[in-house]
């Protein structure tokens, strides 16, 4: 069992935290337990209530811990470390081992304005195709997906019926396309009402943004504009040494 050192520069609340993630890491504290009251937390490490407090909020904030009313703290689920590799969410999930899920929102075919036409490298007019859809992950939403694709490469991708099927997969037995190269950005953001609804979340709560562009030989063939669960995903990145 983690022990508080007092003489440590380190703030006890500090400490407190790491214990208790020390805990939920080795699965001492499981998935949806609860942790112990604060009550038992002042006795068994000698902290003040305060103290006790401070550590549990910050792990409440940092998506490890969640509250019920009444009912006390539990331990939450790990966050799905966001892919950095140009999969489909259908094939990151499988990987995972949960069950990916589509619900259509939208579908509809828009005359590219000046922003499409230069990411595409299209005339200013040309079809493009959007598909909006809510991404489930066991049946939970994760993340609401809106495709933008030309039509000068996917003629018929309006007429395809997509319901749970793979976009990807679709993109390439029916069109051919195999992507050889992507780019993404992802910034933090607020989820607007209507995200927030579909994505089962607070109004108001953090999510992040994610604008990812495929390629084909050089060429864009999707932009992807999404907002994902920033209490479901976070980012993991190996970082290069200088040289
Ligand atoms: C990923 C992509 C999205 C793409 C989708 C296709 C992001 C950040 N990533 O989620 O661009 O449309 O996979 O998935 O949006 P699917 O083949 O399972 O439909």
């Amino acid at each position: 069992m983690g022990k508080i050192d007092p003489t440590s520069p380190v703030p006890k609340y500090f400490q407190l935290r790491e214990i208790l993630l020390d805990l939920i890491e080795d699965a001492e504290l499981p998935v949806d337990a609860p942790i112990p009251s604060e009550r038992e937390l002042c006795q068994r490490y000698r902290l003040s209530r305060m103290t006790v407090r401070q550590a549990v909020d910050h792990l409440v904030t940092e998506g490890r811990l969640y509250r019920v009313p009444g009912k006390g703290t539990f331990v939450a689920r790990p966050k799905i470390e966001m892919p950095l590799r140009l999969v489909s969410f259908t094939e990151d999930m499988r990987a995972r081992g949960l069950e990916p899920g589509a619900r259509d929102l939208d579908r509809r075919t828009t005359p590219a304005n000046a922003h499409l036409a230069r990411v595409f490298d299209v005339p200013p007019g040309t079809g493009v195709h959007v598909v909006e859809r809510l991404r489930t992950a066991d049946g939970e939403p994760m993340a609401v997906e809106r495709s933008h694709i030309p039509l000068t490469v996917a003629p018929g991708l309006p007429d395809t019926p997509l319901s749970d099927a793979s976009l990807y997969d679709v993109l390439e037995t029916r069109f051919g396309i195999v992507f050889d190269a992507g780019e993404q950005t992802i910034e933090a953001g607020i989820a607007d009402t209507a995200d927030a609804r579909l994505l089962d979340l607070a109004r108001g709560s953090a999510v992040l943004l994610l604008q990812r562009r495929s390629f084909m030989n050089g060429t864009c063939v999707e932009l992807a504009v999404s907002t994902y669960r920033a209490d479901r995903y976070q980012l993991h990145s190996a970082l290069e040494i200088p040289r």
